[in-house]
């Protein structure tokens, strides 16, 4: 059996529609030890389009589920932008009693004047919170060489007695992690395949060490509160940051509403004059507007000017739910997936986002 360096699946050369699917012409003409791409992964690097192909959770779940087997160290990545999102309270049923570090990644991503202290005293009281207690627990950005310090002395110590397995849900940045520290250990560049679309990797993929110890990368674990999970690779570049964010600050009267893109809308409905935090990517479209008229405006434009989602996704998508939210002063409303606002004094606001996907409340992180 031949692997796919790219995203893990098995080769195969008979159904296209199918994870690992290379044609057989195309197996034929590779050198005995060259690296292998199954036809998702050649189009996703080349082409950035996305082959979606039918695997399901359980599969996923099951071939996680052996590392409670084996005596490694664990590094559960997750995703700054989306704390509450991508941790994994069930962590323990994929990996036993192990001991596991929490490296929180895109930490570029926040507002250059973010207080690293501030957002790992916050992290570990969330992960407290969410019944998870990491030995360590750190924040670095996969695309910044310079940020993986602390990690690469973490991994030396350790591979010389056992293998490390990165793990996390989808999209938190595994696969980018792990191609740079193999560009740092002095491996070739972006081996393994990475999309900004959740779902890249299929299967394990084992990055040898050490001679007897390996780096694991591993398939995401799929929580459908993630926003990413609705959306297309092209409406997912405009929500998803990738630069550091530019908070954006509003002075609303109650009675205004704000629409984040088609994707979420805040009404301001009960409190003296106030300003809110924006905290989302610079590509995202912001519209204020009257309380009174936002029905109207959200149907009229969805797809239009508030997009995405795009015009032909619009029919589609899930429908924005209401929920009202009180808020003490300096705290945040996250959007799983699109950001967060914080308000500077208690308010009530109601918070529309489309059905399923996560909104969680918690003190201000900035
Ligand atoms: N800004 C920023 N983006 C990052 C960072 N690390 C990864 N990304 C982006 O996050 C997206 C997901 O990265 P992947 O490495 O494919 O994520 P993954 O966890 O392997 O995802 P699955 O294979 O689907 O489980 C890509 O668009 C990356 O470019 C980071 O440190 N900062
Ligand atoms: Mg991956």
């Amino acid at each position: 059996m031949i692997q796919c360096v790219g995203c893990g699946a098995m080769i195969q050369t008979t159904d296209s529609e199918q994870a690992g699917y290379l044609p057989a012409s195309a197996l034929a003409k590779k050198e005995a030890d060259a690296d292998i791409y199954c036809q998702r992964c050649f189009r996703l690097r080349h082409y950035n389009e996305l082959q979606d192909v039918p695997i399901s959770d359980d599969v996923f779940l099951e071939k996680l589920s052996q590392i409670a087997d084996q005596d490694a160290l664990i590094i559960n990545l997750i995703d700054i932008f989306d704390v509450e999102g991508s941790m994994i309270p069930s962590l323990s049923r994929f990996i036993g009693n192990q001991a596991f570090i929490v490296a929180a990644n895109k930490f570029d991503l926040l507002p250059k004047v973010t207080r690293e202290d501030k957002v790992l005293q916050w992290l570990k009281k969330t992960l407290h919170d969410n019944g998870l207690f990491p030995t360590d627990i750190m924040v670095l950005s996969a695309n910044k060489p310079q940020s993986l310090m602390k990690l690469t002395e973490l991994i030396e110590a350790t591979i010389q007695f056992k293998d490390i397995y990165i793990v996390g849900t989808t999209n938190v940045g595994k696969s980018t992690l792990i191609n740079q520290l193999i560009r740092h250990y002095g491996g070739q560049k972006e081996i393994i395949t990475t999309s900004n679309h959740p779902g890249t990797t299929l299967d394990m993929i084992r990055i040898p060490f050490t001679d007897q110890h390996s780096l694991i990368d591993t398939p995401g674990i799929i929580r459908p509160s993630q926003l990413a999970h609705y959306l297309s690779m092209k409406e997912i570049k405009t929500v998803l940051p990738s630069k550091p964010l530019k908070p954006k600050t509003y002075q609303l009267n109650a009675g205004q509403t704000i629409f984040l893109a088609g994707l979420a809308r805040i009404d301001y409905v009960k409190g003296e004059r106030n300003s809110f935090t924006y905290y989302v990517s610079n590509d995202c479209y912001i519209h204020r507007t009257k309380f009174a008229e936002a029905d109207e405006f959200y149907r009229k434009h969805l797809g239009g000017l508030l997009s995405p989602p795009s015009a032909e996704r619009s029919e589609d998508f899930p429908k924005l739910v209401p929920q009202t939210i009180k808020l003490k002063a300096n705290q945040d409303v996250a959007i799983s997936g699109l950001g967060w606002l914080t308000t500077h004094q208690a308010v009530e606001i109601v918070v529309w986002v489309p059905k399923g996907v996560g909104l969680s409340i918690r003190d201000a992180i900035i």
